[in-house]
């Protein structure tokens, strides 16, 4: 690590109802560190104390540059702070990565005086926009996978070359503590006084057209070393006193074999730890030996994304589940103590009255334990929102594109307003079709403490 080299600020803005720990500003704290560099990670989502100081020190001169990161939600934060940064220190290079920036580019760029941003995985453009930085030039669109406005305001990119995929690496978990992120857990349910996030792919082969999660790594997977994941696993357990993990890949068993792999290796080294898959797995992607493996390694509890029981919505958003099989997969899991949770939207293209209550009909008659109903929201780089763009609508006010924000444009016959009584109409037809589910629910309120549900319920009623 060269001496007199300056820290590298790597920052989470924004004031979420639940946190998480940025585990994208600690995987590329990783790449830079192992390049020479000194990083600081701010997360001013679960210390916002913390911002006099970083503001005063980068007045001061103390960094060589500020990476940010964010999705669509977060970007007026990111804003405000960068606004700042700009009036206490011009010259200070400041460069914006993540799912927003890599959506819609040049939206940001002309959104806020940024030098660059970073469209799609950081671990390679970063170390470049570090070098770049050193050598005091500033010309950040040469460098593939940055974007930036020319000398005359012109939007210049330059693409990366062939395969971008620089393996993922650990995260940089000495950089955070990850006591700070327990009260407001993200997810709300848990089992473990403990709990710490863990990506073991990528990307998702899928493309729902409500999702944007292809604006980064496209619509491929990209796999992590199975020993390495699990070696990541036994430092969080040993070193950090985690009992419990959150799998937060976009489709953990999209490919089985490799989900498996993990699973052998986690279950070999007897951790002692229980786990859930908060962002969804594939409905469809299940042998004997993956029930074997899920209740080898403890697994109490999986999401699915079924979103509608509507199959002309489902094919039409390109969903390609076969929502009859569903009731019987979820009593695989249900049947082997495994609970299920479900992730339904209402305000799908085609959505009315009579397909939202066939949804919910569905969702009481199968064994789910959980639901999670929102609107859908139109989110920058999903093709819903690139579509309606392309059809002159605006849709670009990012601090709405919250989940229960019923105050944002419909893509069906229902208004906002009506879609947010559905949705709320869900929950409770739900949770009051059957006893055991009151109890579930009251269980997990009891187990992880009312703050993440206060959190969420203080978002659904503000819109
Ligand atoms: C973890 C997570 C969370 C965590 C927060 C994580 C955090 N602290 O940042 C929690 C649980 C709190 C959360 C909450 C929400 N989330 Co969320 N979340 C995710 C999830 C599952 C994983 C993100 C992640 O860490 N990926 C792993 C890292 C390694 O990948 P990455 O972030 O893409 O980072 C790579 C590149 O983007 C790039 N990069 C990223 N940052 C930077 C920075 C720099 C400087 C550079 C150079 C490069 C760079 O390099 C990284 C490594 O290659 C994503 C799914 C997804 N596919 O991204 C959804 C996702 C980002 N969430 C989403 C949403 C909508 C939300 C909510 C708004 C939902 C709600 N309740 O309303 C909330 C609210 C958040 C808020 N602030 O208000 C959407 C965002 C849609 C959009 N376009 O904005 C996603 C895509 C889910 C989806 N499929 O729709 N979320």
């Amino acid at each position: 690590m060269r001496k007199n080299r300056k820290p590298i600020a790597l920052v989470l803005a924004g004031n979420p109802a639940t946190v998480s720990p940025p585990i994208n500003l600690l995987c590329l704290s990783t790449v830079l560190k192992l390049e020479g560099h000194k990083t600081e990670v701010y997360d001013f989502t679960v210390r916002p104390e913390k911002e006099g100081e970083f503001l005063h020190r980068a007045a001061k001169g103390a960094f060589s540059w500020v990476g940010f990161t964010g999705f669509a939600v977060m970007m007026p934060g990111v804003r405000r702070l960068v606004l700042k940064l700009r009036a206490l220190a011009p010259a200070l290079p400041l460069l914006l990565g993540g799912m927003h920036a890599s959506a819609v580019p040049e939206k940001t760029l002309r959104y806020m005086p940024l030098d660059a941003v970073c469209v799609g995985p950081g671990e390679e453009p970063v170390k470049a926009f570090a070098r770049m930085v050193e050598d005091g030039q500033r010309n950040y669109w040469e460098i593939p996978g940055l974007a930036a406005l020319g000398p005359r305001g012109e939007y210049r990119t330059t693409p990366r070359p062939g395969n971008p995929w620089s393996p993922i690496l650990r995260p940089d978990w000495e950089a955070v503590r990850i006591r700070d992120y327990q009260a407001r857990l993200a997810g709300g349910i848990r089992r473990r006084p403990v709990v710490a996030p863990l990506i073991t792919t990528m990307g998702c082969p899928n493309a729902c057209s409500f999702c944007s999660a292809n604006s980064v790594f496209g619509r491929r997977l990209v796999h992590r070393d199975p020993v390495e994941v699990v070696d990541e696993i036994e430092y969080l357990v040993k070193e950090r006193g985690v009992g419990e993990i959150q799998i937060l890949d976009d489709n953990f068993n999209a490919d089985l074999g490799y989900a498996k792999s993990v699973l052998r290796e986690w279950a070999r080294r007897d951790l002692r730890t229980v786990f859930r898959t908060p962002s969804g797995i594939w409905v469809h992607s299940y042998d004997s030996e993956w029930f074997d493996l899920l209740k080898a390694t403890n697994c109490y509890i999986v999401a699915f994304g079924l979103e509608t029981f509507s199959k002309d919505i489902l094919s039409n958003v390109g969903k390609h589940i076969n929502i009859d099989a569903v009731p019987d997969i979820i009593n695989m899991y249900e049947s082997r103590k495994i609970l299920t949770h479900g992730y339904f939207i209402v305000g799908l293209p085609g959505e009315n009255y009579k397909t939202i209550s066939n949804t919910i009909k569905y969702a009481c008659k199968t064994n789910l334990s959980h639901i999670h109903t929102s609107i859908l929201i139109p989110y920058p780089g999903s093709k819903i929102y690139n579509d309606a763009v392309k059809e002159g609508r605006l849709l670009d006010d990012w601090d709405k594109l919250y989940l229960y924000n019923g105050s944002v444009s419909s893509f069906c016959e229902l208004t906002p307003e009506q879609l947010k009584k559905e949705m709320l109409n869900f929950y409770i037809k739900f949770y009051t079709s059957r006893p055991k589910r009151v109890i579930a629910l009251s269980y997990e309120l009891k187990n992880a403490g009312l703050m993440p549900f206060l959190g969420m319920a203080k978002r659904v009623s503000i819109s």
